[in-house]
């Protein structure tokens, strides 16, 4: 039944949107589910039909985190051989089209680590972020203590990890952990908005964006602006560049092919 799945999949026009589906455990991010929002996302990602993909998950939790109940007696042995996190929890890394968090409730620690794998974060005033690992003895390893720092600067982010405290909206919307707040009767309305605004655009040229603002994080400021021209060169060789611009000069809306 719908229930028993870890994760729900819809499409609303060219948009997608994956449900986080494990409420009793507060979307507490197992196996099964990490497997399963992996070939989701790829999935849609190969979609012709779709331009961005929101991932959402209940009033109460975006993701409380990785699954306690799980890890509780695992081995070193056991997590070197499972490559626990590189093995299912870096699917999102590959994700080339925006993917948007619509974030109400607690994100913890894996779940806020998704939420920063994510392309643009939407928090209702409900939603809490943070990195409890340390709580655990164990550590934010879903990429929180290295996309944390890059987020919101490493001051912050060692009082976020070293004392698993928790930031509100409001707060993450500040530190630039988040990118719009908004009550929590409109965000799914306004994730879907903006995924569907994006969605309307040209997809390489969507897709190319991404591509450039994650090299920005990744580079240095002469390697960035190269990898940046030679994107910029290839719009060069798409019909819709060609489209979106010539629709401009007819005061036309233009037509994408997403080609
Ligand atoms: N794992 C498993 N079960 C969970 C988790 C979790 N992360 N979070 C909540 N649950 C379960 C609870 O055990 C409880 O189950 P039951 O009803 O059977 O007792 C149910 O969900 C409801 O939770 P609560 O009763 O605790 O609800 P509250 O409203 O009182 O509290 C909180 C909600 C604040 C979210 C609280 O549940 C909490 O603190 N959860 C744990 C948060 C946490 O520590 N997260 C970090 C986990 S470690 C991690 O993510 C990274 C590990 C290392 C990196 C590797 C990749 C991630």
């Amino acid at each position: 039944s719908q229930l028993e799945r870890p994760i729900l999949t819809a499409t609303h026009g060219r948009v997608a949107l994956i449900t986080l589906n494990r409420p009793a455990q507060m979307n507490a991010l197992n196996d099964a589910l990490m497997s399963a929002l992996g070939e989701a996302l790829l999935a849609f990602d190969r979609d012709e039909g779709i331009g961005a993909i929101v991932v959402t998950g209940n009033d109460k939790a975006f993701a409380a985190g990785a699954d306690i109940a799980a890890m509780a007696d695992w081995t070193y042995q056991d997590v070197v051989r499972d490559q626990f996190v590189t093995r299912n929890w870096e699917t999102i890394r590959q994700v080339r089209k925006p993917v948007i968090a619509a974030v109400a409730g607690f994100a913890l620690g894996g779940g806020c680590e998704l939420a920063l794998a994510c392309d643009i974060v939407i928090a209702a005033e409900s939603a809490r972020f943070g990195l409890p690992e340390v709580k655990l003895a164990v550590l934010p390893g879903a990429g929180g203590t290295q996309r944390l720092p890059r987020a919101i600067g490493k001051a912050k982010a060692m009082d976020l990890c070293l004392t698993g405290r928790m930031l509100d909206a409001h707060e993450a919307e500040r530190d630039g952990l988040v990118s719009r707040v908004v009550t929590p009767e409109r965000l799914m309305d306004e994730a879907m908005a903006v995924a569907t605004t994006i969605a309307g655009f040209s997809l390489p040229a969507v897709m190319s964006i991404k591509a450039c603002v994650n090299r920005a994080w990744e580079s240095s400021l002469a390697e960035g602006i190269g990898f940046e021209r030679r994107e910029l060169y290839a719009r060069f060789a798409t019909d819709d560049a060609r489209e979106g611009m010539h629709a401009f000069l007819g005061k036309r809306k233009p037509v994408f092919q997403h080609r």
